[in-house]
């Protein structure tokens, strides 16, 4: 199973960052995420076994932080516009501390990890062009939930799974 933890955005705020996709698209083209695929990555774990999905359940049940808001107010991109995402001009002080406490958990449980410094950033296209702008309408996410998924390969394109979630305080 290939896993990875991250935030899954609630109705609302998935329906705005598919409005800001789907505008970005139109300018940039490349391969849009799916609304149901739009997410923030906070570790990933890749390739793990039905032993260490078990242990990842108790090591999220035991994660015990405070809720915080995240304003998406920009768009950037990864290697000159492979990947082109939604991100915030201010990182909240809650997201960083949320993203550190959990990597730092899974390095002590000895569970591997991509280590490449966290950039908060929903991706909404795959091989676009370069972007970087501040929205006209930021988009107010409010956090309460972290979220392990699943990244399966389906015949209709990859879809992530979500397989456990739990509230933050
Ligand atoms: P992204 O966060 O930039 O979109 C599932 O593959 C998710 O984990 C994707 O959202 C992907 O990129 C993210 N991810 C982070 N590091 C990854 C890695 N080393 N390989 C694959 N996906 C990775």
């Amino acid at each position: 199973m290939r896993l990875f933890i991250g935030l899954a955005p609630p109705p609302a705020v998935r329906e705005a960052i598919a409005r800001e996709r789907d505008r970005l698209y139109g300018r940039l083209g490349g391969k849009p995420t799916s609304t149901a695929n739009l997410h923030m990555t906070l570790a990933f774990l890749g390739d793990a076994t039905a032993q260490t999905l078990q242990r990842l359940r108790h090591l999220l049940t035991d994660i015990d932080m405070p809720r915080f808001s995240i304003t998406l107010d920009r768009t950037g991109d990864f290697k000159h516009g492979a990947i082109v995402w939604l991100g915030c001009t201010a990182t909240p002080p809650g997201l960083d501390a949320l993203a550190e406490m959990l990597r730092a958990r899974l390095t002590v449980s000895d569970i591997a990890f991509d280590r490449q410094a966290f950039t908060p950033h929903v991706t909404l296209l795959r091989k676009g062009q370069p972007v970087a702008e501040h929205l006209a309408m930021p988009v107010c996410w409010p956090v309460d939930a972290l979220v392990l998924y699943a990244s399966e390969s389906t015949p209709r394109g990859v879809r992530y799974r979500p397989l456990f979630r739990q509230t933050l305080k």
